[in-house]
């Protein structure tokens, strides 16, 4: 048996679970969540996989289940540490695994806020019914993300990926919704930083990415 994701191909959460997938050589079985018919908010999803009725949801071949994309990676990562990509430190290394989890909440807190606020205003809101775009609201996520990018351009100035001059699965975790704002329009924030725009541009090139990209782009 192999690794199970419920959740569906494009979407952004589950995009970010793939992506690690690749990266670790992990054979997985999709299973299509029915978005169209709310299967996510039905009881039986909300009691055996998501409390809060969202996608994707990792259930292993011994039946353990996990919600939350960064969790969902970062199990991956440990169970399979050895095959495919190395995209932890070493824990023995204290300080260089310490950079990871600072980079990784770069990425959760600081990254996802303004990126995830542009997602929401240009796409998500009009889909869930919740109103048309706040220009106020755009300009002040836009303003968010590129205050975190300029961030970005001193650090990848002094060092190759987010935690040092090895991939993370933290640089990973950008690319959904990394890759869903320069779509959206918003290229000029990466690329108004060299170091950014290199950065990422590393990350959209990886086999990884472009097997999840090649599934086609879906949103919620
Ligand atoms: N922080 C969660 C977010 C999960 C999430 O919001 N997933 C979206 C799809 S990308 C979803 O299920 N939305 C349905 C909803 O909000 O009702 C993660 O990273 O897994």
């Amino acid at each position: 048996m192999v690794i199970k994701i419920h959740g569906i191909h494009g979407t952004t959460c589950t995009q970010r679970v793939l992506t690690i997938l690749y990266e670790k050589d992990v054979p997985y079985e999709l299973i299509p969540v029915d978005w169209r018919n709310m299967e996510h908010k039905s009881e039986d999803f909300i009691k055996y996989f998501h409390p809060f009725g969202r996608v994707p949801v990792l259930e292993d071949d011994d039946g353990f289940i996990l919600f939350e994309s960064r969790a969902i990676a970062k199990y991956i990562d440990k169970k399979y540490g050895a095959q495919g990509t190395k995209l932890t430190p070493d824990e023995g290394d204290l300080k260089g695994y310490a950079l990871y989890e600072q980079a990784c909440m770069l990425e959760n807190i600081y990254f996802d806020k303004g990126a995830f606020g542009l997602a929401w205003e240009n796409v998500f809101k009009r889909q869930k019914g919740d109103g048309e775009p706040d220009g106020v609201m755009v300009a002040k996520h836009a303003a968010q993300l590129d205050e975190t990018l300029a961030v970005y351009e001193r650090i990848l100035s002094e060092r190759k990926y987010l935690a040092g001059d090895e991939l993370t699965l933290a640089d990973l975790f950008h690319l959904p919704y990394g890759v869903m704002v320069r779509d959206l329009g918003y290229t000029s924030i990466f690329e108004d930083y060299p170091h950014v725009a290199k950065w990422f541009d590393g990350l959209m090139a990886r086999e990884s990415w472009k097997q999840v990209a090649s599934f086609g782009f879906r949103k919620p």
